[in-house]
């Protein structure tokens, strides 16, 4: 052991009162009480929410969500299951994407084209690659849960409080009307796979409502008997069948069936519903459906009625606390007594404690809602997570994936969230299947390939927008997250039996589609799309970096698995010849393409060059291609959609310059976030969401490149703090405290034994090599 640095068995996961969360259970939500620091956790609203968008807190369980809008009169919860999608087999025509009629030579001829003409504008390939989409579909709002309550006021008054507590996942209505105290309390429990609401008073007999589902479609029936509601329906489109059924259960008073599909409670002391929902779907390629929901809905619902409130209550608490309670983070947070919107109408930029406190709790914002959005069993989070309003939401609601997808988990590992990858994982695996076909017909190859977006329903082929229907290179970034989490989490068999088989047939497709650049001899991609932006050329900076990263960790993966000697001489051989798509272009700037046409003016929103840099770790800050790249995203300026400058933090991060960084988020804190702090687009969009905590994360840990660097972007504005929880690769959990600017305690958890390169201002030399024993803290103090 060297000075400074001391070895502890363990340390309790539950760190205290500055920020860290023990997994208390807190009491059920009454009056408006002063502020207190869980508060800090806590998003406070004094009025009901007056639009969806903008104002509606949502819960989720990642299959099911709810936002609550907390009006009076008439309690509002929209709905919905993250299956129940219009298109796929079934609607009209689907085709995946793929061509309807083969068409032999047309992606050489285009190739040809770009070799001799340089450049083709979108329009120009997408007339000889495109199709018209034919049965995508789109993300479809289940439904709305409406609660009439007699004798509620019409409007608020000072007593009004509308909350959602982070930490414990419950959104609460509290008002006083005619002296009595009337609380409303709501959650979505992942291990009840319902969604729970509790009406209460603190008088006997005064709680009552009438519910009824609502929905802006016809294609459902609406049956209540005794203290069930039952709503069957299917989906127009295609046929999809969609099941909820919602239960009433009471202490006092007594429940009624309407005829016309409504539960009415009277004189209750209090009074709960438990919600379950599902369809048919199933993610396997090509039909795409499964048991009828009718099974899985009723046990879920009987299951949950036959337990009390506070047994489901408690389940869901430590369900959501042993995730979200992992990381805390002090930046020297003052919470003031404001509610949320106004905390962030009067957000400055980062210099006073309470503009602290709210880029806190946007940082756990994020953690929230991936915790609410993605947990084993459904769907991934999709472009909105899991919430969603209508039938035709922005862009489907659909899986983008030339930023958004990826971004959405961003943040997992490093702010310990690992388990919420799993419906990533499962989500990118049955998409080999249909990818398959789409490389044979469109491309002629191996591999499997996914292009710009996509859907529940393996669509792998192409649409015809021009600036955005091509976009192979998607398949190869998708499997970036796989990597990352056997990087941080250190498991062979998860690389050999989940992440490896993505990447080597994510490869193959490459080493059968990479061309010879008659310019210079160097293995490209051809056609090459820097996304939704300029035009069509060969070999853009972008398409060679993510070929680069696959083929780096491919390589790496299939070393550690000693697979495959031939197909790893193959990769090296493919990567010594790769054009790298780095280049410094004519003021300095990296190139966006491989010909200098960068224009200084340039603002687009997709900062696509820059991968390598981030999430890519192609680029070390510092060296040349860092310094280019700085002068790129100074050039491409701070504004941008909410996910640009969610991006933008993890680039400045990644640069090592935290007050940069820390301007791109109060850039996005300042204008592209809701009162109900969703990141918008505009329209509301959630990658941003999460693109924000993955960017504060970077600013306090990273080690893409192997060793930990402990701190690497810390701001100004944050000259004081502590974070636990964050993970770095190689199996490690870290705690570190600063104080002016600098560390002064690191406490490293060692999940496996493996030799670590820590580095910080804290150590000698600033840095220290050592070999970690798996289950040993090891403590740096100055
Ligand atoms: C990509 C982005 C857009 C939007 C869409 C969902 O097409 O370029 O800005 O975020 O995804």
């Amino acid at each position: 052991m060297t000075p400074g640095m001391s070895r502890r068995t363990t340390i309790k996961s539950a760190l205290g009162a500055t920020g860290a969360l023990t997994l208390g259970i807190p009491a059920i939500s009454g009056a408006a009480a002063a502020v207190n620091p869980s508060d800090e956790l806590t998003l406070r609203y004094q009025a009901p929410a007056a639009d969806w968008e903008r104002e509606s807190l949502p819960i989720g369980s990642g299959a099911l969500g709810a936002s609550v809008f907390g009006t009076l009169a008439t309690e509002r919860l929209t709905l919905n299951e993250k299956t129940l999608w219009t298109g796929g087999p079934g609607a009209a025509g689907y085709d995946h994407g793929n061509w309807t009629q083969p068409r032999p030579g047309v992606l050489a001829s285009v190739q040809r084209r770009l070799d001799t003409e340089g450049k083709l504008t979108p329009e120009a390939v997408a007339a000889e690659l495109g199709q018209p989409k034919h049965g995508f579909g789109a993300y479809q709002v289940l439904g709305d849960l409406e609660l009439a309550v007699p004798g509620a006021p019409s409007s608020p008054d000072g007593s009004y409080r509308r909350t959602l507590d982070l930490a414990s996942a419950l959104a609460a209505v509290t008002y006083t009307h005619q002296g009595v105290a009337y609380t409303r309390e709501f959650f979505a429990s992942y291990p009840g796979k319902v969604i729970v609401g509790r009406f209460s008073a603190n008088q006997p007999g005064k709680t009552g409502f009438t519910l009824r589902y609502t929905s802006p479609r016809t294609d459902f029936t609406a049956t209540a008997s005794g203290d069930r509601l039952t709503v069957k329906g299917a989906l127009q489109d295609n046929g999809m069948r969609f099941e909820t059924q919602i239960r009433v259960r009471t202490d006092g008073g007594r429940v009624s069936a309407g005829a016309n599909g409504t539960l009415t409670v009277t004189g209750a002391n209090s009074a709960w519903f438990v919600l379950a929902a599902g369809t048919d779907y199933a993610d396997t390629y090509p039909r795409y459906r499964g048991a009828d929901p009718h099974g899985a809905v009723t046990s879920a619902v009987d299951a949950a009625a036959a337990r009390s409130y506070d047994a489901l209550r408690t389940d869901h608490v430590n369900d959501h606390g042993a995730l979200f309670g992992r990381v805390s983070l002090d930046i020297g947070q003052q919470l003031p007594d404001l509610p949320t919107n106004q905390l962030l109408t009067q957000y400055t930029g980062g210099t006073g404690a309470a503009d602290r406190a709210l880029e806190a709790l946007f940082f756990q914002y994020g953690r929230y809602l991936l915790i609410a959005s993605s947990r084993a069993g459904s769907l991934p989070a999709n472009l909105q997570g899991v919430w969603n309003n209508v039938t035709n939401p922005p862009w489907s609601a659909d899986y983008h994936v030339n930023i958004n997808l990826q971004m959405n988990y961003w943040l997992a590992e490093v702010t310990n969230l690992a388990e919420t990858t799993a419906p990533y994982d499962r989500y990118v695996e049955a998409m080999r299947a249909p990818g398959r076909v789409s490389a044979r017909e469109i491309f002629g190859s191996t591999g499997w390939v996914v292009q710009n977006e996509t859907n529940p329903f393996g669509f792998t082929g192409v649409h015809n927008w021009a600036t955005s229907f091509w976009f192979p290179e998607a398949a190869a970034w998708l499997t970036q997250q796989l990597y990352d989490h056997y990087r941080f989490n250190g498991s062979t068999d998860y690389l050999r039996s989940t992440a490896y088989p993505v990447m080597k047939e994510a490869a193959e497709f490459w080493l059968a589609n990479l061309r010879t650049d008659p310019r210079d001899g160097k293995l490209v991609v051809t056609p090459s799309y820097s996304p939704e932006h300029g035009d069509f050329t060969v070999g853009a900076a972008m398409s060679q970096q993510i070929v680069h990263d696959l083929f780096t960790s491919t390589l790496e993966a299939a070393r550690t698995l000693g697979d495959a000697p031939d197909f790893r001489t193959r990769l090296e051989t493919a990567l010594g010849s790769l054009d790298p798509g780095l280049r410094i272009g004519s003021w300095g700037q990296l190139q966006e393409w491989k010909t200098d046409v960068d224009s200084r003016t340039d603002d687009h929103r997709h900062v696509s060059h820059l991968f390598g840099l981030h999430p890519g770790r192609q680029i070390v800050a510092g060296s040349t291609w860092a310094e280019a790249a700085k002068v790129s995203l100074t050039a491409r300026g701070d504004g941008g959609t909410g996910w640009s400058k969610a991006w933008k933090i993890n680039f400045w991060a990644r640069l090592k310059d935290g007050n940069h960084a820390h301007k791109m988020l109060s850039e996005q804190l300042k204008s592209s976030t809701l009162p109900n702090l969703w990141d918008t687009h505009p329209p509301f969009q959630i990658d941003g969401n999460f693109g924000a905590t993955s960017g504060v994360a970077e600013m306090l840990v990273q080690s893409q490149h192997g060793p930990i660097e402990i701190l690497p972007a810390l701001p100004a504005s944050w000259p004081n703090g502590r974070v636990t929880g964050l993970r770095a690769r190689g199996g490690v959990t870290l705690d570190i405290s600063w104080s002016g600017g600098r560390a002064s305690r690191i406490a490293l958890r060692a999940s496996r034994t493996t030799d670590l390169t820590l580095r910080s201002t804290l150590l000698p030399g600033g840095e220290r090599v050592f070999r970690a024993t798996a289950g040993q803290t090891y403590e740096f103090t100055p």
